[in-house]
Protein backbone atom coordinates (compact mmCIF):
# COMPACT_ATOMS: atom_id res chain seq x y z
CA UNK A 1 0.00 0.00 0.00
CA UNK A 2 2.61 2.19 1.41
CA UNK A 3 4.63 1.44 -1.97
CA UNK A 4 1.62 1.94 -4.25
CA UNK A 5 1.06 5.27 -2.56
CA UNK A 6 4.59 6.47 -3.30
CA UNK A 7 4.20 5.42 -6.64
CA UNK A 8 1.41 7.25 -7.10
CA UNK A 9 2.25 10.67 -5.95
CA UNK A 10 5.50 10.03 -7.85
CA UNK A 11 3.80 9.60 -11.54
CA UNK A 12 1.60 12.94 -10.11
CA UNK A 13 4.73 14.81 -9.19
CA UNK A 14 6.11 13.52 -12.58
CA UNK A 15 2.83 14.61 -14.23
CA UNK A 16 2.65 17.74 -12.83
CA UNK A 17 6.81 18.80 -13.60
CA UNK A 18 6.04 17.31 -17.37
CA UNK A 19 3.25 20.39 -17.58
CA UNK A 20 5.42 22.61 -15.64
CA UNK A 21 7.93 22.09 -18.28
CA UNK A 22 6.29 21.88 -21.22
CA UNK A 23 4.45 25.52 -19.72
CA UNK A 24 7.65 27.09 -19.48
CA UNK A 25 8.94 25.87 -23.18
CA UNK A 26 6.26 27.12 -24.69
CA UNK A 27 6.66 30.53 -22.96
CA UNK A 28 10.60 30.06 -23.51
CA UNK A 29 9.57 29.77 -27.38
CA UNK A 30 10.13 32.91 -29.10
CA UNK A 31 7.38 35.11 -30.48
CA UNK A 32 8.36 36.16 -34.22
CA UNK A 33 6.86 39.48 -35.73
CA UNK A 34 7.19 39.19 -39.63
CA UNK A 35 6.79 43.02 -40.60
CA UNK A 36 6.30 43.52 -44.23
CA UNK A 37 5.59 46.58 -46.68
CA UNK A 38 4.56 46.83 -50.10
CA UNK A 39 7.33 47.95 -52.54
CA UNK A 40 9.47 49.79 -49.59
CA UNK A 41 12.59 50.52 -51.17
CA UNK A 42 15.89 49.83 -49.31
CA UNK A 43 17.02 53.42 -50.29
CA UNK A 44 14.14 54.74 -48.55
CA UNK A 45 15.50 52.89 -44.70
CA UNK A 46 17.89 55.59 -43.25
CA UNK A 47 19.77 52.91 -41.74
CA UNK A 48 20.48 51.56 -45.45
CA UNK A 49 22.23 55.14 -45.73
CA UNK A 50 21.08 56.61 -49.07
CA UNK A 51 20.74 60.19 -47.15
CA UNK A 52 17.09 60.42 -48.53
CA UNK A 53 14.56 59.95 -45.53
CA UNK A 54 14.80 59.34 -41.78
CA UNK A 55 12.94 56.06 -40.83
CA UNK A 56 14.50 55.93 -37.20
CA UNK A 57 12.14 53.36 -36.01
CA UNK A 58 13.50 50.59 -38.46
CA UNK A 59 16.67 51.95 -37.78
CA UNK A 60 16.18 50.95 -34.20
CA UNK A 61 15.58 47.45 -35.42
CA UNK A 62 18.82 47.48 -37.06
CA UNK A 63 20.85 48.96 -34.31
CA UNK A 64 19.74 46.33 -32.08
CA UNK A 65 19.86 43.49 -34.60
CA UNK A 66 21.79 42.57 -38.21
CA UNK A 67 21.26 44.85 -41.53
CA UNK A 68 21.66 42.49 -44.55
CA UNK A 69 23.19 44.05 -47.68
CA UNK A 70 22.09 40.84 -50.01
CA UNK A 71 18.86 39.92 -49.29
CA UNK A 72 17.01 38.87 -52.94
CA UNK A 73 13.87 37.91 -53.87
CA UNK A 74 13.32 35.12 -56.28
CA UNK A 75 10.70 36.59 -58.40
CA UNK A 76 10.39 40.82 -57.87
CA UNK A 77 6.50 41.42 -57.46
CA UNK A 78 4.02 41.26 -54.83
CA UNK A 79 1.66 37.79 -54.90
CA UNK A 80 4.94 35.47 -56.11
CA UNK A 81 7.35 36.90 -53.63
CA UNK A 82 4.38 36.37 -50.84
CA UNK A 83 3.77 32.78 -51.83
CA UNK A 84 7.94 32.68 -51.52
CA UNK A 85 7.78 33.83 -48.44
CA UNK A 86 5.10 31.45 -47.32
CA UNK A 87 6.22 28.22 -48.36
CA UNK A 88 9.73 28.28 -48.49
CA UNK A 89 9.59 27.29 -52.28
CA UNK A 90 10.27 28.88 -55.85
CA UNK A 91 7.03 30.26 -57.76
CA UNK A 92 7.27 27.19 -59.72
CA UNK A 93 6.40 25.02 -57.09
CA UNK A 94 3.89 26.66 -54.74
CA UNK A 95 2.09 27.70 -57.73
CA UNK A 96 1.79 31.06 -57.89
CA UNK A 97 3.82 32.38 -60.37
CA UNK A 98 2.60 35.93 -61.23
CA UNK A 99 -0.12 38.67 -59.90
CA UNK A 100 -2.86 36.64 -61.93
CA UNK A 101 -2.06 33.35 -60.03
CA UNK A 102 -4.51 32.06 -56.73
CA UNK A 103 -2.84 30.95 -53.97
CA UNK A 104 -3.00 27.19 -53.29
CA UNK A 105 -4.12 27.56 -49.63
CA UNK A 106 -4.32 23.90 -48.74
CA UNK A 107 -0.15 23.57 -49.25
CA UNK A 108 2.22 23.65 -46.37
CA UNK A 109 3.18 26.56 -44.61
CA UNK A 110 5.32 28.31 -42.49
CA UNK A 111 1.97 29.50 -41.10
CA UNK A 112 0.63 26.59 -40.74
CA UNK A 113 3.44 24.39 -39.58
CA UNK A 114 3.59 26.66 -36.50
CA UNK A 115 0.39 27.12 -35.93
CA UNK A 116 0.62 23.14 -35.80
CA UNK A 117 3.37 23.45 -32.99
CA UNK A 118 1.21 25.46 -31.01
CA UNK A 119 1.59 28.94 -32.16
CA UNK A 120 -0.92 31.49 -32.17
CA UNK A 121 -0.62 32.69 -35.27
CA UNK A 122 -2.62 36.09 -37.59
CA UNK A 123 -2.06 37.67 -40.81
CA UNK A 124 -3.26 41.70 -40.95
CA UNK A 125 -2.60 44.15 -43.44
CA UNK A 126 -1.61 43.28 -46.90
CA UNK A 127 -2.35 39.91 -48.50
CA UNK A 128 -3.25 39.42 -52.26
CA UNK A 129 -2.77 35.64 -52.91
CA UNK A 130 -6.75 35.73 -54.06
CA UNK A 131 -7.56 32.38 -51.82
CA UNK A 132 -8.74 33.00 -47.63
CA UNK A 133 -5.51 33.00 -45.60
CA UNK A 134 -5.35 29.10 -44.43
CA UNK A 135 -2.82 28.65 -41.00
CA UNK A 136 -4.00 31.72 -39.56
CA UNK A 137 -6.26 31.57 -35.95
CA UNK A 138 -6.62 35.53 -37.34
CA UNK A 139 -6.92 36.93 -40.37
CA UNK A 140 -7.65 41.09 -41.42
CA UNK A 141 -6.73 41.44 -44.58
CA UNK A 142 -7.41 44.56 -47.45
CA UNK A 143 -9.02 43.14 -50.22
CA UNK A 144 -6.64 43.16 -53.34
CA UNK A 145 -4.32 45.77 -53.33
CA UNK A 146 -5.99 48.04 -50.73
CA UNK A 147 -6.73 51.93 -50.64
CA UNK A 148 -5.07 54.33 -48.52
CA UNK A 149 -7.88 56.23 -46.91
CA UNK A 150 -10.94 54.60 -45.20
CA UNK A 151 -10.22 51.03 -46.49
CA UNK A 152 -12.11 48.29 -46.61
CA UNK A 153 -10.61 45.02 -44.88
CA UNK A 154 -11.66 41.25 -44.71
CA UNK A 155 -11.98 40.30 -40.70
CA UNK A 156 -12.21 36.47 -40.81
CA UNK A 157 -14.05 36.26 -44.18
CA UNK A 158 -15.93 39.78 -43.47
CA UNK A 159 -15.95 42.54 -45.35
CA UNK A 160 -15.95 46.05 -43.87
CA UNK A 161 -14.90 49.76 -44.43
CA UNK A 162 -13.08 50.82 -41.81
CA UNK A 163 -12.55 54.64 -41.36
CA UNK A 164 -8.95 55.92 -41.11
CA UNK A 165 -5.61 55.78 -42.98
CA UNK A 166 -4.52 52.67 -43.84
CA UNK A 167 -1.39 52.21 -42.24
CA UNK A 168 -1.81 53.31 -39.05
CA UNK A 169 -5.35 50.93 -39.13
CA UNK A 170 -3.26 47.81 -40.22
CA UNK A 171 -1.27 48.87 -36.38
CA UNK A 172 -4.45 49.42 -34.37
CA UNK A 173 -5.48 45.87 -35.65
CA UNK A 174 -2.08 43.82 -35.01
CA UNK A 175 -1.62 45.65 -31.44
CA UNK A 176 -5.78 44.82 -31.00
CA UNK A 177 -4.61 40.98 -31.73
CA UNK A 178 -1.86 41.23 -29.58
CA UNK A 179 -3.68 42.51 -26.69
CA UNK A 180 -6.41 39.80 -26.60
CA UNK A 181 -4.02 36.89 -27.83
CA UNK A 182 -3.56 33.89 -25.23
CA UNK A 183 -0.66 34.75 -23.30
CA UNK A 184 0.35 31.58 -22.08
CA UNK A 185 0.90 30.76 -25.84
CA UNK A 186 3.59 31.79 -28.07
CA UNK A 187 2.73 34.14 -31.32
CA UNK A 188 3.76 34.47 -35.24
CA UNK A 189 2.15 37.00 -36.10
CA UNK A 190 2.49 38.68 -39.90
CA UNK A 191 1.70 42.03 -40.13
CA UNK A 192 1.84 43.30 -43.52
CA UNK A 193 1.80 47.37 -44.76
CA UNK A 194 -0.03 48.30 -48.03
CA UNK A 195 1.91 51.65 -47.74
CA UNK A 196 4.28 53.02 -50.06
CA UNK A 197 2.82 50.96 -52.90
CA UNK A 198 1.49 52.97 -55.69
CA UNK A 199 -1.02 55.30 -55.49
CA UNK A 200 1.20 56.89 -52.64
CA UNK A 201 -1.36 58.82 -51.06
CA UNK A 202 0.13 60.28 -47.46
CA UNK A 203 -1.32 60.92 -44.44
CA UNK A 204 -2.50 64.26 -43.54
CA UNK A 205 0.15 65.03 -41.29
CA UNK A 206 2.92 64.56 -43.99
CA UNK A 207 1.15 66.71 -46.49
CA UNK A 208 3.98 69.30 -46.33
CA UNK A 209 6.95 66.71 -45.17
CA UNK A 210 9.68 67.51 -48.08
CA UNK A 211 8.08 70.57 -49.37
CA UNK A 212 11.09 72.38 -49.29
CA UNK A 213 13.43 69.54 -50.10
CA UNK A 214 15.05 68.40 -53.24
CA UNK A 215 16.31 65.09 -53.82
CA UNK A 216 19.35 63.96 -55.48
CA UNK A 217 18.72 62.79 -58.85
CA UNK A 218 19.84 59.13 -59.46
CA UNK A 219 22.97 59.18 -61.68
CA UNK A 220 21.20 57.46 -64.13
CA UNK A 221 18.36 59.24 -64.06
CA UNK A 222 18.30 59.76 -67.67
CA UNK A 223 19.33 55.92 -68.95
CA UNK A 224 19.84 55.58 -72.66
CA UNK A 225 19.88 51.51 -72.16
CA UNK A 226 23.09 51.58 -74.54
CA UNK A 227 24.79 48.34 -74.49
CA UNK A 228 20.95 46.55 -72.93
CA UNK A 229 19.18 44.61 -74.69
CA UNK A 230 15.64 45.06 -75.60
CA UNK A 231 13.91 44.69 -73.05
CA UNK A 232 15.36 47.74 -71.60
CA UNK A 233 13.88 49.79 -74.65
CA UNK A 234 10.49 47.87 -74.28
CA UNK A 235 9.40 48.79 -70.88
CA UNK A 236 7.11 51.22 -69.31
CA UNK A 237 8.13 52.36 -65.90
CA UNK A 238 9.67 55.18 -66.70
CA UNK A 239 8.93 58.04 -64.34
CA UNK A 240 9.51 60.85 -67.07
CA UNK A 241 6.88 58.70 -69.60
CA UNK A 242 4.85 56.11 -68.01
CA UNK A 243 3.74 57.99 -64.70
CA UNK A 244 0.36 59.52 -65.01
CA UNK A 245 0.24 62.99 -63.89
CA UNK A 246 -3.37 62.58 -62.10
CA UNK A 247 -3.14 59.40 -60.71
CA UNK A 248 0.64 59.05 -59.78
CA UNK A 249 1.89 62.77 -59.78
CA UNK A 250 -1.52 64.23 -58.08
CA UNK A 251 -1.69 67.00 -60.89
CA UNK A 252 -4.40 66.60 -63.47
CA UNK A 253 -3.21 68.33 -66.37
CA UNK A 254 -4.60 69.55 -69.81
CA UNK A 255 -5.05 67.21 -72.72
CA UNK A 256 -1.55 68.17 -74.42
CA UNK A 257 0.65 66.60 -71.59
CA UNK A 258 -1.47 64.06 -70.54
CA UNK A 259 -1.35 62.69 -74.65
CA UNK A 260 1.80 61.87 -74.32
CA UNK A 261 1.29 59.46 -70.84
CA UNK A 262 -2.11 58.57 -71.20
CA UNK A 263 -4.93 59.88 -68.77
CA UNK A 264 -3.91 56.23 -66.98
CA UNK A 265 -6.38 54.86 -64.00
CA UNK A 266 -8.33 57.52 -62.18
CA UNK A 267 -7.55 58.73 -58.79
CA UNK A 268 -11.55 59.77 -58.62
CA UNK A 269 -11.99 56.08 -56.64
CA UNK A 270 -9.81 56.96 -54.05
CA UNK A 271 -10.07 60.29 -53.62
CA UNK A 272 -14.10 59.67 -53.55
CA UNK A 273 -13.53 57.29 -50.28
CA UNK A 274 -12.46 60.61 -48.70
CA UNK A 275 -14.51 62.58 -45.99
CA UNK A 276 -15.42 66.03 -47.03
CA UNK A 277 -13.02 66.79 -43.80
CA UNK A 278 -10.39 64.88 -45.67
CA UNK A 279 -11.08 65.99 -48.65
CA UNK A 280 -10.80 69.26 -47.83
CA UNK A 281 -7.22 69.26 -46.41
CA UNK A 282 -6.36 66.94 -49.40
CA UNK A 283 -7.02 70.04 -51.87
CA UNK A 284 -5.46 72.75 -49.67
CA UNK A 285 -2.43 70.81 -49.52
CA UNK A 286 -2.19 69.89 -53.82
CA UNK A 287 -4.30 72.54 -55.27
CA UNK A 288 -0.98 75.01 -54.65
CA UNK A 289 1.50 72.13 -56.43
CA UNK A 290 -1.48 71.95 -59.74
CA UNK A 291 -1.42 76.21 -59.87
CA UNK A 292 2.50 76.05 -59.47
CA UNK A 293 3.05 73.37 -62.00
CA UNK A 294 0.51 75.12 -64.53
CA UNK A 295 2.38 78.65 -64.14
CA UNK A 296 5.79 76.87 -64.67
CA UNK A 297 5.35 75.76 -68.18
CA UNK A 298 8.47 73.21 -67.39
CA UNK A 299 10.78 72.04 -70.54
CA UNK A 300 10.86 68.64 -71.27
CA UNK A 301 14.01 68.13 -69.00
CA UNK A 302 12.67 70.15 -66.16
CA UNK A 303 9.72 68.37 -65.86
CA UNK A 304 11.29 64.99 -66.04
CA UNK A 305 12.83 66.20 -63.08
CA UNK A 306 9.78 67.74 -61.75
CA UNK A 307 8.21 64.31 -62.03
CA UNK A 308 10.81 62.94 -60.01
CA UNK A 309 10.91 65.44 -57.36
CA UNK A 310 7.00 64.77 -56.94
CA UNK A 311 7.45 61.08 -56.97
CA UNK A 312 9.89 60.91 -54.34
CA UNK A 313 8.12 63.54 -52.04
CA UNK A 314 4.71 61.50 -51.63
CA UNK A 315 6.03 57.82 -51.73
CA UNK A 316 8.76 58.94 -49.18
CA UNK A 317 5.98 60.76 -47.24
CA UNK A 318 3.93 57.03 -47.29
CA UNK A 319 6.97 55.34 -46.26
CA UNK A 320 7.05 58.03 -42.94
CA UNK A 321 4.14 56.68 -42.06
CA UNK A 322 4.95 52.96 -41.86
CA UNK A 323 8.19 54.01 -39.75
CA UNK A 324 5.72 55.90 -37.32
CA UNK A 325 4.07 52.72 -37.29
CA UNK A 326 6.83 50.27 -36.71
CA UNK A 327 7.53 52.77 -33.49
CA UNK A 328 4.19 52.09 -32.72
CA UNK A 329 4.10 48.19 -32.53
CA UNK A 330 8.28 48.29 -30.73
CA UNK A 331 6.15 50.68 -28.04
CA UNK A 332 3.95 48.03 -27.69
CA UNK A 333 6.27 44.56 -27.18
CA UNK A 334 8.03 47.05 -24.90
CA UNK A 335 5.20 48.41 -22.54
CA UNK A 336 4.22 44.52 -22.29
CA UNK A 337 6.97 42.85 -21.71
CA UNK A 338 7.23 41.26 -24.83
CA UNK A 339 10.48 42.91 -26.46
CA UNK A 340 13.26 40.10 -25.26
CA UNK A 341 11.29 37.39 -26.09
CA UNK A 342 10.07 38.70 -29.66
CA UNK A 343 11.82 38.44 -32.50
CA UNK A 344 11.34 41.03 -35.27
CA UNK A 345 11.59 40.67 -38.95
CA UNK A 346 11.37 44.05 -41.14
CA UNK A 347 11.36 43.75 -45.00
CA UNK A 348 9.69 44.40 -48.11
CA UNK A 349 7.88 41.89 -50.69
CA UNK A 350 10.82 43.06 -53.11
CA UNK A 351 13.05 46.35 -54.27
CA UNK A 352 12.12 49.27 -55.68
CA UNK A 353 13.21 51.59 -58.05
CA UNK A 354 13.15 55.10 -56.86
CA UNK A 355 14.78 56.94 -60.09
CA UNK A 356 17.54 54.74 -60.92
CA UNK A 357 17.24 53.96 -64.79
CA UNK A 358 15.01 56.42 -64.67
CA UNK A 359 12.21 54.00 -63.61
CA UNK A 360 9.59 53.53 -60.87
CA UNK A 361 8.00 50.05 -60.05
CA UNK A 362 10.14 46.72 -59.30
CA UNK A 363 10.09 43.21 -61.46
CA UNK A 364 13.60 43.20 -63.13
CA UNK A 365 16.04 41.02 -61.75
CA UNK A 366 18.81 44.37 -61.65
CA UNK A 367 19.71 45.25 -58.05
CA UNK A 368 16.89 47.63 -57.01
CA UNK A 369 14.20 45.04 -57.84
CA UNK A 370 15.64 41.98 -56.70
CA UNK A 371 17.09 43.24 -54.11
CA UNK A 372 15.10 43.50 -50.68
CA UNK A 373 15.39 44.91 -47.42
CA UNK A 374 15.51 42.65 -44.14
CA UNK A 375 16.94 43.69 -41.18
CA UNK A 376 16.41 40.89 -37.98
CA UNK A 377 16.17 41.57 -34.32
CA UNK A 378 16.62 38.38 -32.09
CA UNK A 379 17.10 39.65 -28.90
CA UNK A 380 19.76 37.88 -26.94
CA UNK A 381 21.54 36.07 -30.02
CA UNK A 382 21.94 38.74 -32.79
CA UNK A 383 24.71 41.25 -32.27
CA UNK A 384 23.41 44.56 -31.72
CA UNK A 385 24.39 47.14 -35.27
CA UNK A 386 25.38 44.16 -37.17
CA UNK A 387 25.69 44.08 -40.98
CA UNK A 388 25.78 41.30 -43.14
CA UNK A 389 27.01 40.58 -46.78
CA UNK A 390 25.71 37.17 -47.20
CA UNK A 391 23.66 36.71 -50.12
CA UNK A 392 20.36 34.97 -48.39
CA UNK A 393 16.93 34.75 -50.21
CA UNK A 394 13.20 35.09 -49.23
CA UNK A 395 13.30 31.39 -50.09
CA UNK A 396 14.79 31.34 -47.14
CA UNK A 397 12.76 32.94 -44.71
CA UNK A 398 9.92 30.28 -43.66
CA UNK A 399 13.15 28.20 -42.88
CA UNK A 400 14.56 30.71 -40.95
CA UNK A 401 11.56 31.57 -39.15
CA UNK A 402 10.82 27.54 -38.31
CA UNK A 403 14.26 27.49 -37.20
CA UNK A 404 14.39 30.33 -35.03
CA UNK A 405 11.41 28.93 -33.44
CA UNK A 406 13.00 25.01 -32.90
CA UNK A 407 10.46 23.76 -34.83
CA UNK A 408 11.98 21.10 -37.83
CA UNK A 409 12.32 22.31 -41.34
CA UNK A 410 10.55 20.18 -44.04
CA UNK A 411 12.65 18.50 -46.53
CA UNK A 412 11.18 19.60 -49.55
CA UNK A 413 11.32 23.65 -48.62
CA UNK A 414 14.12 24.82 -51.57
CA UNK A 415 15.50 27.51 -49.26
CA UNK A 416 17.74 26.98 -46.42
CA UNK A 417 18.20 28.48 -42.71
CA UNK A 418 20.15 31.60 -42.42
CA UNK A 419 20.03 31.37 -38.08
CA UNK A 420 23.85 30.59 -38.29
CA UNK A 421 24.15 33.56 -40.11
CA UNK A 422 22.35 35.63 -37.27
CA UNK A 423 24.14 33.55 -34.33
CA UNK A 424 27.02 34.61 -35.81
CA UNK A 425 28.19 31.21 -36.10
CA UNK A 426 28.13 30.84 -40.35
CA UNK A 427 31.63 29.70 -41.20
CA UNK A 428 32.29 30.69 -45.42
CA UNK A 429 29.70 31.46 -48.01
CA UNK A 430 26.12 31.09 -46.41
CA UNK A 431 25.33 30.30 -50.41
CA UNK A 432 27.29 30.67 -54.02
CA UNK A 433 24.59 32.14 -56.05
CA UNK A 434 20.80 33.24 -56.10
CA UNK A 435 18.68 31.82 -58.79
CA UNK A 436 15.75 34.09 -60.42
CA UNK A 437 12.84 33.45 -62.33
CA UNK A 438 10.12 36.31 -63.43
CA UNK A 439 6.92 35.17 -65.41
CA UNK A 440 4.80 38.46 -65.38
CA UNK A 441 5.60 40.70 -68.69
CA UNK A 442 1.98 42.74 -68.52
CA UNK A 443 1.74 45.97 -66.94
CA UNK A 444 4.42 48.31 -67.18
CA UNK A 445 6.04 45.56 -70.31
CA UNK A 446 8.99 44.07 -68.13
CA UNK A 447 9.96 41.17 -70.33
CA UNK A 448 10.27 37.91 -68.54
CA UNK A 449 13.65 36.68 -67.44
CA UNK A 450 15.52 34.32 -65.99
CA UNK A 451 18.98 35.08 -64.05
CA UNK A 452 22.11 33.98 -61.96
CA UNK A 453 23.84 36.20 -59.47
CA UNK A 454 27.18 35.42 -57.67
CA UNK A 455 29.38 37.81 -55.46
CA UNK A 456 30.50 39.29 -58.01
CA UNK A 457 28.16 38.82 -61.87
CA UNK A 458 24.44 38.49 -62.70
CA UNK A 459 23.81 36.56 -66.11
CA UNK A 460 20.19 37.48 -67.25
CA UNK A 461 18.63 35.53 -70.06
CA UNK A 462 15.26 37.61 -71.22
CA UNK A 463 13.53 34.50 -72.55
CA UNK A 464 11.13 35.69 -74.75
CA UNK A 465 13.63 37.83 -76.80
CA UNK A 466 16.16 35.05 -76.08
CA UNK A 467 19.03 37.73 -75.26
CA UNK A 468 21.31 37.91 -72.62
CA UNK A 469 22.95 40.33 -70.59
CA UNK A 470 25.99 39.83 -68.13
CA UNK A 471 27.27 42.41 -65.34
CA UNK A 472 30.76 42.61 -63.48
CA UNK A 473 28.91 44.20 -60.65
CA UNK A 474 32.39 44.60 -59.00
CA UNK A 475 33.25 47.22 -61.77
CA UNK A 476 29.76 48.41 -62.71
CA UNK A 477 27.94 48.37 -59.40
CA UNK A 478 24.53 50.09 -61.30
CA UNK A 479 24.65 47.58 -64.07
CA UNK A 480 24.92 50.05 -67.22
CA UNK A 481 27.20 48.01 -69.15
CA UNK A 482 25.85 44.48 -70.78
CA UNK A 483 29.63 43.19 -71.54
CA UNK A 484 28.24 39.75 -72.70
CA UNK A 485 29.59 38.20 -75.26
CA UNK A 486 32.74 40.20 -74.78
CA UNK A 487 35.88 38.54 -75.24
CA UNK A 488 37.43 39.68 -72.30
CA UNK A 489 34.57 37.91 -70.13
CA UNK A 490 34.34 34.31 -71.96
CA UNK A 491 35.39 32.59 -69.48
CA UNK A 492 33.36 34.40 -67.07
CA UNK A 493 30.05 34.02 -69.11
CA UNK A 494 30.82 30.25 -69.72
CA UNK A 495 31.10 29.89 -65.44
CA UNK A 496 27.62 31.97 -64.97
CA UNK A 497 26.06 30.28 -67.82
CA UNK A 498 27.12 26.54 -65.76
CA UNK A 499 25.80 28.34 -62.74
CA UNK A 500 22.32 29.04 -64.29
CA UNK A 501 21.82 25.85 -65.63
CA UNK A 502 22.95 24.60 -61.89
CA UNK A 503 20.62 26.34 -60.05
CA UNK A 504 17.59 25.96 -62.88
CA UNK A 505 18.43 22.27 -62.01
CA UNK A 506 18.90 22.39 -57.80
CA UNK A 507 15.57 24.36 -57.82
CA UNK A 508 13.57 21.95 -60.33
CA UNK A 509 12.66 24.71 -62.78
CA UNK A 510 10.94 23.19 -65.96
CA UNK A 511 11.82 25.75 -67.80
CA UNK A 512 14.00 24.97 -71.20
CA UNK A 513 17.12 26.72 -71.26
CA UNK A 514 17.58 27.73 -75.05
CA UNK A 515 21.14 27.89 -77.11
CA UNK A 516 22.38 31.30 -76.62
CA UNK A 517 24.13 31.52 -80.12
CA UNK A 518 20.23 30.92 -81.43
CA UNK A 519 18.60 34.62 -81.66
CA UNK A 520 15.17 35.34 -81.77
C1 LIG B 1 -0.72 47.67 -59.59
C2 LIG B 1 0.02 48.94 -60.00
C3 LIG B 1 1.32 48.61 -60.72
C4 LIG B 1 2.12 47.58 -59.93
C5 LIG B 1 1.26 46.37 -59.68
C6 LIG B 1 1.93 45.25 -58.95
N1 LIG B 1 -0.79 49.72 -60.86
O1 LIG B 1 -1.28 47.02 -60.69
O2 LIG B 1 2.06 49.80 -60.89
O3 LIG B 1 3.27 47.22 -60.64
O4 LIG B 1 0.14 46.79 -58.92
O5 LIG B 1 2.35 45.67 -57.68
S1 LIG B 1 -1.99 50.60 -60.25
O6 LIG B 1 -2.49 51.43 -61.32
O7 LIG B 1 -3.02 49.69 -59.76
O8 LIG B 1 -1.45 51.39 -59.15
S2 LIG B 1 2.49 44.59 -56.58
O9 LIG B 1 3.30 45.16 -55.50
O10 LIG B 1 1.16 44.28 -56.11
O11 LIG B 1 3.13 43.46 -57.19
CA1 LIG C 1 4.99 44.91 -53.95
Amino acid sequence: MMKKNIFLIGAVACLISQAGLQAQSQKSRPNIIYIMSDDHAYQAISAYGYGLNNTPHIDKLAEKGMLFNRAFVTNSICGPSRAVMLTGKYSHINGFIDNHSTFDNKQQTVATILHNEGYQTAVIGKWHLISDPVGFDYWNVVPGQGEYYNPDFIENGVRKKVNGYVTNITTDFAINWLDKRDKDKPFFMVYQQKAPHRNWMPEEKYYHLFDSTQFPVPANYFDDYKTRTRAAYQQEMEIATHMHFGYDLKVPVDSVLEKKTGPGPSLQGSLNRLTPEQRKKWDDAYNPIIEQFNKAHLSEKDLAIWKYQRYMKDYLRCVQSVDDNVGRLMDYLKQNGLEENTIVIYTSDQGFYLGEHGWFDKRWMYEESFRTPLIIKWPGVTNKKSTSNQMVMNLDFAETILDMAGVKIPADMQGKSFAPVLKGKQKGVFRDAVYYHFYENQEHKVAKQIGVRTERYKLIWFNENNEWELYDLEKDKHEMNNVYDQPAYKKVQEMMMKKLKEKKEQYKDPVALNDPSKKV
